[in-house]
């Protein structure tokens, strides 16, 4: 019988994934990565492995992200060099646009504004403008980032893109690399960050970032929590060049109870909440893979190794 070890702690419950992948795959065995028998497994399921994973899973031939970012697993140089595949999901993407449309309407039409003003009983309206006069802009137009986008110009928003290649997408003003970031960055009010985590994007939502942004300029953060230098957050929020941020990821999490962004009055926090693909559908991507693999089919959703996302 072949054996599917799941390893690290799942955003959902472990327990339930691995109910729900036995019931899926009735022909293999599914055990915990610290199960005698994982040394067995050709398949690993992994979100946040611990440290020394790979020195157990011995017989793996494909590692499964059961999330869309891999980032967890290319950052360890101990995983075995075996096919890494992630989950795609057109209804993670429109998950991600709803979140992301309710962000940008709230510091377009000024909720922020207004909650603030109601602690203090100020009855002052916000600015009122239509969506095409706000500029926002999406850092990554992948899979999930091109399909925000395209939601915000449906909404009539003012929308920019910015990825490596700048493929360009229609009605969306895409730039591409570091010689298009500054144009991309210099006209925006609000700033969507959907990027992997890569060595690349590690800690680029910081201070100089943040100084070619308009003054008053709001981010939201749904990539990945270490993008994000949370002291520099705070201290362009304090000074006026940020006006606010959504932040959904952070560099520990849960967050802990003593962050200072839980209480910072600019910033809304959100605990990783954007887009959550149902279980039954992650295990139906990764059966999927694992029927593919047994019968030396192609595996589906592949990440390219090399480009670290
Ligand atoms: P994709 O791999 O489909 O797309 C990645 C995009 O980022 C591509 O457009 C790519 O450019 C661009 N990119 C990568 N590196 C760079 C760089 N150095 N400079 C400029 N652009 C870059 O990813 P998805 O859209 O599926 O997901 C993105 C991330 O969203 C995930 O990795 C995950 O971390 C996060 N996520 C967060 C969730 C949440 O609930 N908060 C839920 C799901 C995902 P190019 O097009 O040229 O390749
Ligand atoms: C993901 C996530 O990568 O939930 O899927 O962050």
């Amino acid at each position: 019988m072949p054996v599917l070890a799941v390893a690290g702690a799942f955003l959902h419950s472990n327990t339930s994934f691995a109910q729900q992948l036995e019931k899926r795959l009735p022909d293999w065995s599914v055990v915990n990565s610290t199960d005698p028998a994982a040394s067995r497994a050709e398949v690993a399921v992994c979100w946040n492995q611990p440290p020394g994973t790979w020195e157990h899973l011995r017989a793996v031939r494909m590692a499964h992200s059961i999330g869309a970012g891999v980032d967890h697993l290319l950052d360890d140089p101990t995983l075995p060099d075996v096919p890494v595949c992630r989950v795609i999901d057109d209804n993670l993407a429109r998950r991600m646009a709803e979140y992301v449309l309710w962000c940008t309407l709230y510091y377009h039409r000024g909720f922020d504004i207004a909650a603030r003003n109601q602690r203090e009983k100020i009855w002052r309206r916000p600015a009122n403008r239509l969506a095409g006069e706000v500029t926002v802009g999406v850092m990554g137009m992948g899979q999930i980032g091109a399909h925000l986008a395209t939601t915000l110009r449906d909404a009539g928003y003012d929308v920019r893109g910015w990825s490596r290649s700048g493929k360009p997408i229609d009605g969306v003003r895409v730039h591409g690399g570091d010689a298009g970031f500054g144009a991309f960055l210099s006209e925006l009010e609000i700033l969507v960050c959907m990027l992997p985590l890569t060595n690349e994007t590690t800690g680029i939502l910081g201070r100089k970032l943040f100084a070619r942004l308009k003054p008053g300029a709001r981010l939201i953060q749904c990539g990945r929590g270490p993008q994000l230098d949370e002291k520099d957050l705070v201290a362009a929020l304090d000074s006026g060049q940020l006006g606010g941020a959504v932040v959904d990821v952070f560099n520990q999490e849960p967050l802990p109870a003593a962050h200072e962004l839980w209480a910072h009055p600019k910033v809304l926090v959100t605990p990783h909440m954007a887009a959550v693909m149902p279980i039954p559908d992650v295990v139906n991507q990764i059966a999927e893979n694992c029927e593919r693999l047994l019968s030396n089919a192609p595996l589906l959703r592949v990440v390219e190794r090399s480009a670290g996302y």
